[in-house]
């Protein structure tokens, strides 16, 4: 079966356990299904855009969602199964400066075919015990992950399986979805005691959450939205408590890079061991994202520094979003001058009728194709994630949980060397596909007029 087949069965299945074990994420799916349909009818332009980029059909079933695991053969394992279906370590998010214990890369299809078939990525967090400073504590949690089994014996085998034959036939296929499900299920018994429980708990949130389960639980899936702002409004009145604010950037008329807003993880009963009776634990919750244009290096630093001074002028942990607008009125708002100043990716499209008008002259530069109206822009959405962002998501569904003291800088090593493999780097793929659609535009324009060179 095509990895891409095999993805597919994969986030629909994921979709579909979700579903049953929270059904407000159902709830949250049919209300972006709504606003989805209501913003296409009524915006034609973004319709044509998003079919001319290949968006349109995949927008029904793309999700992400995200899990958290505690060892490196856990993390190293999940990188070898999610390779399978095509997914790949992509991008390195360092969440300590956030004040949150671990660090992340996404898994997630990385050429255009196999996005365009089904985008579905998963955010996947290491737990960095070296981060709990009780050395005694530290040391449980230690054993107590290097005890479990979060896969299944079969599950296992399927994976050597496909490594060796170079993948896996359909009935296989099957089977190794539906094994792997095993390890994303949610489990009402901790396999610790109350009182590890609330040890743990008191280091971190998210250190109980990795450590006291038997496996990591999918902890939310995430719909994406043509317009955000509706869908946070419309959440009360589905029923559901949405966090208080949207991270990323503030709304604009050429969307940037992500935006993301969630409803507050569910109290949950939760069996522990022995005697020490039952407790509750909040982890498990919905999200919701628009996703706009991915940004350049460039464009991503503008991006931080104009978060960074939004967050300045605020107090508290997140910027206001009066502060967030005048931040980000120094952010071009234009497809034209956020390509001419080498701030966001695109790809481009010989206009026919200009070229059949006049030829571009010889040795035009991308640059003065645009300027002159022969290549039209369309954005190259942003498949990742952002840290301050994600930080946000985590913080909100830990009851606002932020610890000082994890601000060592980034670790990819240590991460790369958990995961068995080094993370890509985002943005040289984005390089990638906005040169490979300019080359082709180039050999185009070429057949068109063999005296015509770039
Ligand atoms: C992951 C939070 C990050 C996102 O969309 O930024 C994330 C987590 O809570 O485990 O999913
Ligand atoms: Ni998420």
């Amino acid at each position: 079966m095509n990895p891409n087949d095999i993805r597919t069965l994969f986030s629909r299945a994921m979709s579909d356990l979700y579903r049953t074990e929270v059904p407000q994420y159902g709830t949250l799916c049919d209300l972006v299904n709504q606003v989805n349909d209501a913003e296409l009818a009524r915006n034609s332009q973004l319709a044509r855009s998003l079919r001319r980029g290949g968006q349109l059909d995949r927008l029904e079933v793309e999700r992400h969602g995200a899990i958290r695991v505690g060892t490196a053969e856990e993390l190293s394992t999940i990188r070898r199964l999610f390779a399978l279906m095509g997914m790949m370590p992509v991008g390195y998010y360092d969440l300590s400066v956030a004040g949150v214990p671990v660090h992340a890369t996404a898994f997630r299809p990385v050429n255009d075919a196999s996005l365009d078939h089904n985008p579905f990525r998963v955010f996947t967090s290491l737990l960095r015990l070296e981060l709990i400073s009780d050395v005694d504590l530290r040391e449980r949690a230690q054993e107590i992950l290097s005890r479990r089994k979060i896969f299944t014996a079969r599950c296992l085998a399927l994976l050597e399986q496909g490594e060796k034959q170079g993948g896996l036939g359909g009935e296989d296929a099957r089977e190794f979805v539906s094994e792997l499900l095993q390890t994303f299920k949610w489990h009402q018994e901790a396999t610790v005691d109350l009182e590890t429980f609330r040890r743990l708990r008191a280091a971190h949130a998210l250190v109980a959450d990795i450590v006291c389960f038997k496996g990591p639980h999918i902890n939310h899936l995430t719909p994406r939205t043509l317009d955000i702002d509706l869908v946070q409004e419309g959440m009360s009145n589905a029923g559901l408590s949405a966090k208080e604010v949207i991270e990323g950037p503030p709304r604009r008329e050429f969307p940037i890079l992500l935006r993301q807003t969630s409803f507050l993880a569910l109290e949950e009963p939760i069996r522990f061991l022995g005697q020490s009776g039952d407790g509750t634990h909040t982890a498990r919750f919905g999200e919701v994202e628009q996703r706009g244009c991915a940004l350049t290096r460039s464009g991503r630093a503008l991006y931080d520094d104009l978060l960074a001074k939004a967050r300045s002028t605020t107090a508290g942990s997140r910027p206001s979003s009066s502060a967030l607008d005048i931040a980000f009125s120094e952010f071009p708002d234009d497809a034209k001058e956020l390509f001419e100043r080498g701030l966001a990716f695109f790809r481009f499209e010989v206009a026919q009728a200009r070229v059949s008008e006049e030829m571009p002259p010889t040795g035009a530069s991308s640059q003065s194709l645009v300027a002159g109206g022969w290549l039209t822009l369309t954005p190259i959405t942003y498949e990742d994630f952002l840290p301050v962002s994600a930080a946000g998501i985590f913080r909100s569904n830990l009851g606002g949980e932020v610890r000082s003291g994890y601000e060592s800088a980034g670790h990819q090593r240590d991460f790369e060397s958990a995961l068995g493999a080094t993370v890509i780097d985002e943005i040289s793929l984005y390089e990638a596909t906005q040169s490979a659609s300019l080359a082709a535009c180039e050999r185009r324009l070429k057949t068109e007029c063999p005296a015509w060179s770039a």
